[in-house]
């Protein structure tokens, strides 16, 4: 890869969190985890330029303020939204019709004309800020479901005035025939994706996929195995995995202050396993299942009662979606209903948490936890799994990891389970209680060699170099400077 190559990433959101204090001031803080943090180390190498939305409203006196400090502080240019518009499209298209179609829910599905079209508006305002500051031989690499119209967009606006690839990469799931049937603008988001020289997904199921979805709706689609064509365009589909910086978890475990929580932690639950479960609060992370499995698990091998509890982390999302503020009802009576069932006076089987803990504990949680459960019922790929395994080099616990999780084609050591089968769930995890130490190892180990061979930095890097070995498509700029 070419370290003098720029890279402009653009994402919904950008790479730190800006809040507004009391006083009136802004305070800018890098975000942990996610992309930021994916790229982290990519970007000491090469040059990149990020574009995201800042995520607060701000006022039109105060936007020029915030554009210089994030520039500054991390090279990236905010695209403003009005609260109305940042409303329609992000809580209304992005997280009611595309989040679960994309996650084949079509169930949890509303639609809304005025959505939809705030969506493709946000689109085009991305392409007002993103088209000023590109310049011939830029890598532009799109980021996820929030800009799906942008490929298009920006292939049309700089078709004739700058030489360009695009790469598109989709953290998502792509949707089964059925979903995808149902997606609004199914046939202008093929239409985009497909004026990127390089698109992306974590798994080959859901590139082979979108490439069916691609030639289901579009006419004048031709595939061969690993590209397609389209209007005298050769576009890439490939699989990258995504992975974590397991060196940045093992590090932090190895902190004097993590490795007293650990012991603290492990004082008061002397005696007793522990189960660990750490998502977002979204009805994709099957958070219901697992409840209903551990109390399964409590039920069918009474032994376990008094001896095994299950820490929940359940990180509040979406808060302003009436989906999600059911999803939380429902989890926390069932927390309720199985807590009344289980409890002693010495013992609360689920330790329930409606919070986002520090990066410090959550690590913690990783290293102390005797099994990591992920029950998703639908996970474009899942970075706790890997977390957790980075995170476990002394203890060399089990991961229980649902089938319907992008890492579990990764993890081969892994037990793999079917978060719909109650009964045969609460048998596996009684067997990731009991599995003896020579096999546990023996499927850690597995699980360790892919998370430190697989990493985000390996995963950015071969995108990166794939959509630069791609052929320049578009036409030469006009030398006259005319645009
Ligand atoms: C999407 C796709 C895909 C969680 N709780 C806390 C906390 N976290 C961090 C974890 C992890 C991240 O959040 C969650 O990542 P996941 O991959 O599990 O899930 P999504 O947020 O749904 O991400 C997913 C991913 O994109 C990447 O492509 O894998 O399939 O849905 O990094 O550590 N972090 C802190 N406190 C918490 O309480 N500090």
């Amino acid at each position: 890869m070419d370290d003098d190559c720029r890279v402009l990433v653009v994402a919904n959101r950008l790479p730190m969190t800006i809040t507004v204090q009391d006083d009136g001031t802004f305070n800018y803080q890098m975000s942990s985890g996610g992309l930021a943090s994916s790229l982290h180390g990519l970007q000491e190498k090469m040059k990149f330029q990020w574009f995201g939305w800042p995520g607060i409203d701000v006022h039109r006196s105060d936007r020029d303020t915030i554009s210089h400090e994030v520039a500054e502080r991390c090279k990236a240019v905010p695209v403003f939204l009005s609260k109305e518009t940042a409303s329609n499209y992000y809580t209304g298209f992005c997280n009611q019709v595309l989040w679960p179609l994309l996650h084949n829910m079509p169930e949890k599905a509303l639609f809304n004309s005025k959505w939809l079209a705030k969506y493709r508006e946000v689109n085009e305002i991305f392409a007002d800020y993103i088209v000023p500051h590109v310049e011939n031989g830029d890598l532009i690499w799109i980021h996820d479901y929030q800009l799906l119209l942008l490929p298009g967009i920006l292939r049309e606006r700089l078709e004739k005035r700058k030489v360009i690839r695009i790469g598109f990469f989709l953290h998502t799931p792509f949707p089964r025939e059925d979903s995808f049937a149902i997606l609004p603008l199914r046939e202008e988001i093929c239409n985009s994706i497909l004026s990127c020289d390089l698109v992306g997904l974590h798994i080959k199921d859901y590139a082979d996929r979108l490439i069916s979805g691609c030639e289901a709706v579009l006419e004048e689609v031709h595939c061969s195995p690993h590209d397609l064509h389209y209007h005298g365009r050769k576009v890439m589909v490939e699989h990258f995995a995504i992975g974590i910086d397991p060196d940045s978890f093992r590090e932090t475990v190895n902190t004097a202050g993590v490795q007293s929580q650990i012991s603290l932690s492990e004082r008061s639950f002397a005696g007793r396993k522990i189960i660990l479960g750490v998502d977002r609060l979204d009805y994709i992370k099957g958070m219901p299942q697992r409840l209903a499995a551990f109390d399964k698990l409590l039920d069918d091998f009474p032994e376990w009662v008094g001896k095994v509890v299950l820490i929940q982390v359940a990180v509040p999302s979406r808060t302003d979606v009436l989906e999600y503020a059911k999803l939380r009802d429902a989890v926390e009576r069932q927390v309720g209903r199985i807590n009344g069932k289980h409890s002693r006076i010495d013992y609360t089987p689920i330790h329930y948490m409606y919070k986002s803990v520090p990066f410090e504990e959550l690590c913690a949680l990783y290293a102390m936890a005797d099994v990591c459960f992920i029950s998703s019922i639908q996970d474009g790929m899942n970075l706790v799994s890997y977390e957790y395994v980075a995170c476990q080099q002394d203890r060399k616990g089990v991961l229980l990891l649902s089938q319907y999780t992008g890492a579990a084609k990764m993890l081969p050591g892994a037990l793999i389970t079917n978060p719909w089968d109650t009964p045969r769930c609460a048998e596996a995890i009684n067997e990731a209680l009991t599995l003896p130490a020579a096999e546990r190892i023996k499927k850690y180990d597995e699980c360790a060699k892919v998370v430190n061979k697989y990493t985000s930095i390996r995963w950015g890097r071969s995108f990166l170099n794939a959509l630069e070995s791609t052929p320049l498509q578009n036409r030469t700029p006009r030398s006259d400077g005319v645009h």
